[in-house]
């Protein structure tokens, strides 16, 4: 039911612009943020519909004065944030920003994201261009899931 809304939103948001694309933004999502909290991340699936490798390089949002894409990545012993160029979507093929994985990351937000509402999110694609979707922000997580 969430996916078909979210189909039904992107189909409303920006058919034009995916269908050029032929890249396909699936579930866009963020968790609420605690207090203080100043960046936050954003998950969602890219499917490659089209028949040339792409690349996402880059986002913006109002809600952020930054977006950068990360990976997460063993550094010692322990699992951190490394910052990535591009993330590549070969055709035919999904990618899964999810949780522990690759994610954008929304850097000095511009005020809390708050659990219920949504923001826009404008992507960029090395051969696609831009694609405007919508996310939607998640109530916040249990105690030991807060920390980010
Ligand atoms: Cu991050």
């Amino acid at each position: 039911m969430k996916l078909l809304s979210t189909l039904l939103a992107l189909a409303l948001t920006g058919a034009a612009s995916i269908a050029n694309a032929q890249i396909r933004v699936v579930q866009p999502y963020a968790h609420a943020t605690s207090q203080g909290q100043a960046a936050a991340a954003v998950y969602l699936r890219l499917t490659n519909t089209g028949t040339v490798i792409d690349k996402l390089i880059g986002a913006a949002t109002p809600v952020a004065r930054r977006v950068e894409l990360h990976t997460m990545a063993l550094e010692g012993n322990a699992m951190r944030m490394a910052e990535l160029d591009a993330i590549p979507v070969a055709p035919g093929r999904d990618v899964e920003l999810s949780p522990g994985f690759a994610h954008l990351m929304l850097m000095d937000l511009t005020g809390p994201l708050i659990g219920g509402t949504e923001f826009p999110l404008q992507l960029t694609f090395q051969q696609a261009g831009t694609v405007n979707v919508t996310v939607k922000v998640e109530g916040a997580r249990n105690d030991q899931g807060t920390r980010q």
